[in-house]
This record gives C-alpha cells, structure tokens and sequence, in this order.
C-alpha cells in the first residue's frame, strides 16, 4: 500500500475535481459534501444529473441522501464493516478487475482469502445496513466505471481513521479505479491551504513534499542548503505535543493559526496542558480563546493582505496577492518568523518577498520544481510539476505507484469498534460535525451576517429519543460525556439515527469539545471526534436511564 499510502501522507485528492462531475458512480463516504466543500458538491450533482449513480454513506440524512440511489445508514465508526461487506460480495460476483488487479496490485490472494472471512450477515449486524442494500451498493461500483470515491471526516476522525482510509484504497484497487480520470480515493481538505502546510512540511516527519526526515540522503540535502544540522528523528504530531505539555516534558509552545482550546479533542485537558507551559506564544489574526491564555500573541496579517500561494485539495498551487495593507500593526506570518529567526541569530532567513521563498521550496522540492511565479501567473499548476515544461499532473498513479517495484499492495484491514462505547450511564453516541453556516468557531462569528443564518447551537436528537426523554423541540438540555458537561438547545429531527445525537463545534457559548474524546488513531494520532458516548439530561432532573444501547457502537 506504500504508493497509496504515500497519497494519504499527502491527503491529497488523486485525482481533479473537474474529474467527478465526469465520473459514472460515485461513492460519498463520511463527507457532507454540499455543506462543506459546495464547489465539489456542485460537481457530484453535475454528474447525478448527466447519469451518474450516488452511493451515500452517512449515519445522518444529509442533503446529498436526496440525490442518491442508495443510502447506506451505518452505525457511526462501523465502515470498515460496510467496505469489506461491499467487496466480498464484488469478489463473490466476479466484479473485480482481475486485469488490473494482475498488472498494477500485489498480494491479491491473501488479501482475498482475508475479505471472504467477512460474512454479510456479520457485516449487516454491525454496520446496521441491511444486506440487500450492501449487495446493491457492490453491484454498483463493480460494475460501473469510472467510479470515483470522496471521503472526509465521516472516515477519517476515528480513532481507526487510517485504517478506514486503507479500506477505501483496497475497493479502488479492486474494481480498478485509480491512475484514471473521474476514478480515485479523494479526501476532501479541510482548511484553506492545509494541503500546502503539508506540502511544505508542517508534519513531524517530512521535510517539503513528504521527503522524510529519516532519509539520510534527504536530511543531508536541506542541512546542505540551510547550513545547519538537522535532527535524524522525528518530531511529535500536535496531539502528542499537549500531552507531552501536560507532562512538562514541553516547555515552550509556539502556535500559529490554531484554536485548540475551543478545536481540539477534551478541552479541559488541553486547558491543563497549556497552563504547564514555561512560555506559550500565539500567533494568530484575531485574539482567539486560545491567545487570551498566551504570554505572547503576535498579530498575524490575514489572507487579503499578503503574498503567497496556496495550494488546494486537488494538489493545485495558486498565487495569493496582496489586496489592501495589513491593519493595525499585523504583518505576514513569513516576516514574523524571519524576524525571530534573526533575532536569535539564525542565518538564511533573510528574504524581502514570499516570491524568494517559494523559488527556495522549488529548489529543494522536487514535485513542485516546474511551478514558476510566472507559470501560475493566471491559473495554478498541479504538482508533481518535476521542470518548467511539465503541464502539471491532473491525477496520479497512470503507470505506476510509489512503491519500489511500482505495484500497490493490498493492505489488511479489519473492523475494530470505536474507542468509547455506550454504557448505562452514557447511553447515546455523539457525532459532531460542523454547519454550512459558519467556519469553525473563531472566523464567521467576527462578521455580521452568520449569526442570522444559524445563532446558537441545536444538538439533533430523534423525535422516538425525545418522546422517551419527555425533551421538547428548542428546549436547553445538559449534555455529558464522560469529561465534561455543555448545555445546549435541542432540535428534534430525524435527521439521525434514534440512539445517536450529534452537535456542531461552531459556537463558542457551546464548547462541544469540552465531550469529544481524545482516543487518538494510532497512525496519525487525530483524536476520535467523530464519536463518543454521552447521556441527555432535562434540565431539572436527570432522567432514569433506559436501554438506547441497540445503536451502541458496533459492538457485536
Ligand atoms: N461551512 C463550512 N465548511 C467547512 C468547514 C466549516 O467549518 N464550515 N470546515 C472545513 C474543514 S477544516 C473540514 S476538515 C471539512 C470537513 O468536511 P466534512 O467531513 O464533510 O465535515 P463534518 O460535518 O465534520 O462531517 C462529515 C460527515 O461525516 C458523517 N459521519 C460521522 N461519523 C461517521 C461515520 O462513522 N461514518 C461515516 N461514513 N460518516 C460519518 C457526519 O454525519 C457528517 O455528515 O469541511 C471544511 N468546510
Ligand atoms: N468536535 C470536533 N472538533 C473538531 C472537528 C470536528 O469535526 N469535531 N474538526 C477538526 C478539524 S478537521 C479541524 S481542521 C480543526 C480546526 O481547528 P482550528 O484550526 O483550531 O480552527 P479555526 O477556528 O479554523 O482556527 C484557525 C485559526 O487561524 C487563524 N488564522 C486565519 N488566517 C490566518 C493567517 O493567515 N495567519 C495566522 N497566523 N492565523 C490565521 C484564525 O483566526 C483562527 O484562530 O478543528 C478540529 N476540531
Ligand atoms: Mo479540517
């Protein structure tokens, strides 16, 4: 799976997003697409209206349920069980591409061998999904091409996220959809240039475009070009930092463009963690609920005020110009850095424009080599770009992966329950997800106009859950997992599954990270927020607890 892997390293999309609205099937999996990425939901509706058959997995009734032919209603955390359902029954019927899988895959047999020791019956237990509507999904993507795959958070926020992902890998690889147009496993970015963070490094162990910081040859190369020594090992991923904070064993954090205190999994064990700082600096555009507990804030100009590029979820570099001057004394995050570079008495930072900057990342970055200021002067180029005559590179994997004999590897995956589980006492999974209306909790709250489409918070629960819990629609309930409690006003919609409630992050006057469990996926250590067990009480008095077990957590 290295070659696979090494995309996910990346979390970049395969392939463009142009490509979907070309596709024939498309499977959308834990993403919300019209809410939180509109741009590529116009696309996945461009191709539902040209033909294309929709597949939707997602235990909430999301708008995109309403285009699609099939909506699979797993249980939250159980897709593993759905995927590996889904491809014994491709294997089952013959659906695979044995030709492709002959010519570009290794370890086929055992990975066979491992999804026929998934029964459906098993697979529909755990998942929820009725079998029928399993065996109609595998029909669908084993026999209808090009078939792209979109994935977000729905996949990858749990506490066996990778392991997710890797399934998704494993059915493109099967019916033969990846290194071709509209085909693929496309994770959704999140933020604004947070494929260019990673692009550049912002990652424990990689220097720019994923050269790894273990790769002797690779170190030698920037210690080369920085003049300076560079550490073998590497760093910690940020979940590890606030736990190795909480620790002491960190003593100075500086953070840039980050909310944590209101963002991050377990509030009150973030709050701990930053208080047993030595020196904790922030560095952010707005004096944020984080930068409040800071010793320094250093004010950082926002996008509209600077240069520099981006690069988006389809692995396409853009310019960003300066549209007006930074206000009230902020200046660009690269000015600020170089300046604290040089006031320690660091050499090489000594660059007048973000231009300068970027001619050095070409220069020790061979997939963005061929991208020129001048190249994407009208419109972005998409790496790997290796020199100045290359086009760009739509979609990835056309002749070979990135592993040493060029072949992808089947990887082994198997379902694992979600960390937390349901018990008496807390009874009901929470989802938490985020609204069309706002952008996290800091940004959208700064502007007029948000606030009137959506104010406060309104957790979802099922009208059977709130008939038993005697809750009325816009009541203000309590909310507790086991970490902390919030108070937030219901909604009582079929929009979920009874058993599951679920909450935005969007509200400061509702901190619902202060419930979210850290439990952390053992590859990439992102906590599981996408669930975790809480229980409902009426204001007044707590309610006598009954069985809600039965959405439980996959447990079987
Ligand atoms: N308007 C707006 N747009 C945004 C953002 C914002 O704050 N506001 N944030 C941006 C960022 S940073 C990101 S990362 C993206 C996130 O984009 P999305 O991933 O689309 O965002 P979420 O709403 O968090 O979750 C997506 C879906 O996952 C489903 N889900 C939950 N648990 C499971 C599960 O176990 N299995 C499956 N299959 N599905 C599950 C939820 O029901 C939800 O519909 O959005 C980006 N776009
Ligand atoms: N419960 C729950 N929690 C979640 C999630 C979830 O689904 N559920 N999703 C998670 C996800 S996917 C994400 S991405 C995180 C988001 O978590 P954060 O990244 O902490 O959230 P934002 O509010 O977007 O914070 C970005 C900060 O950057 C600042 N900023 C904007 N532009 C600039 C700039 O140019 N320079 C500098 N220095 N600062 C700037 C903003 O003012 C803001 O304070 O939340 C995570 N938390
Ligand atoms: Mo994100």
């Amino acid at each position: 799976m290295a070659g696979l892997a090494a995309s996910f390293g990346s979390g970049a999309m395969t392939n463009s997003i142009n490509e979907i609205r070309e596709a024939a099937c498309i499977f959308a999996i834990g993403t919300n697409t019209t809410a939180n990425h509109p741009i590529i939901g116009r696309q996945v509706t461009r191709a539902v209206q040209k033909g294309a058959k929709l597949i939707v997995a997602d235990p909430r009734r999301i708008p995109l349920c309403r285009l699609a032919d099939i909506w699979l209603r797993l249980y939250p955390g159980t897709d593993i069980a759905l995927i590996n359902g889904i491809m014994r029954v491709i294997i089952e019927q013959n659906l695979m591409d044995t030709a492709f899988i002959e010519e570009r895959c290794e370890d086929y047999e055992a990975f066979r061998a491992s999804i026929m020791d998934n029964d459906l019956a098993v697979s529909e237990k755990i998942t929820g999904v009725p079998a029928q509507d399993i065996v109609r999904a595998a029909k669908m993507l084993g026999s209808i091409s090009p078939a792209t795959v979109l994935y977000t958070l729905g996949i990858t926020e749990h506490s066996h996220g990778t392991d997710n992902v890797r399934a998704l890998a494993n059915l493109a690889l099967l019916t033969g959809n990846i290194g071709k147009p509209s085909t693929g496993v496309n994770p959704l970015r999140g933020q604004n240039n947070v494929q260019g963070a990673c692009d550049m490094g912002a990652l424990p162990n990689v220097y720019t475009g994923y050269q790894k910081v273990e790769d002797e040859e690779a170190r030698r190369k920037f210690e080369r070009a920085w003049n300076c020594k560079l550490s073998p090992s590497n760093g910690l991923k940020m979940t590890e930092m606030f736990e190795a904070a909480h620790e002491g064993k960190i003593k100075v954090l500086y953070l840039k463009g980050e909310d944590p205190i209101v963002t991050d999994a377990d509030t009150s064990f973030i709050e701990k963690a930053i208080s047993h700082l030595e020196l904790f600096i922030v560095q952010d555009i707005f004096l944020t609920e984080t930068a409040r507990l800071a010793d320094v804030v250093l004010p950082a100009a926002g996008f509209a005020e600077k240069d520099g590029t981006f690069t988006n979820t389809e692995r396409r570099v853009q310019r960003v110009r300066k549209a007006i001057e930074p206000k009230g004394g902020s200046r660009p995050d690269w000015m600020i850095i170089c300046d604290i570079a040089k006031s320690m008495g660091v050499e090489g930072f000594d660059f007048d424009n973000a231009q300068e900057i970027f001619e050095e990342i070409r220069a020790l970055t061979p997939s963005y080599a061929g991208i020129t200021y001048e190249r994407i002067e009208k419109s972005g180029i998409q790496w790997p770009c290796p020199d100045d005559k290359h086009p760009g590179t739509p979609y990835l994997y056309s002749e070979r992966f990135n592993t040493p004999s060029g072949r992808a590897k089947f990887a082994h995956v198997s379902y694992r329950p979600s960390a937390e589980t349901t018990s008496h006492e807390y009874p009901f999974i929470l989802i938490t997800r985020r609204s069309a209306f706002h952008y996290h909790a800091v940004m959208t709250h700064k502007a007029e106009g948000f606030d009137e489409l959506r104010k406060e918070e309104r957790i979802e629960i099922h009208p059977a859950d709130a008939a038993t819990l005697e809750i009325q629609d816009g009541e203000v309930i309590k909310v507790s997992s086991r970490r902390g409690s919030v108070k937030a006003k219901t909604k009582i919609t079929e929009v979920v599954p009874a058993g599951v409630v679920c909450m935005t992050f969007n509200f400061l006057e509702t901190r619902t990270n202060i419930l979210t469990s850290r439990a952390p996926d053992p590859v990439t250590k992102t906590p599981e927020f996408k669930v975790c067990a809480v229980k409902i009480e009426r204001e007044e008095s707590a309610y006598i607890t009954k069985d809600y077990m039965r959405w439980g957590t996959g447990k079987i």
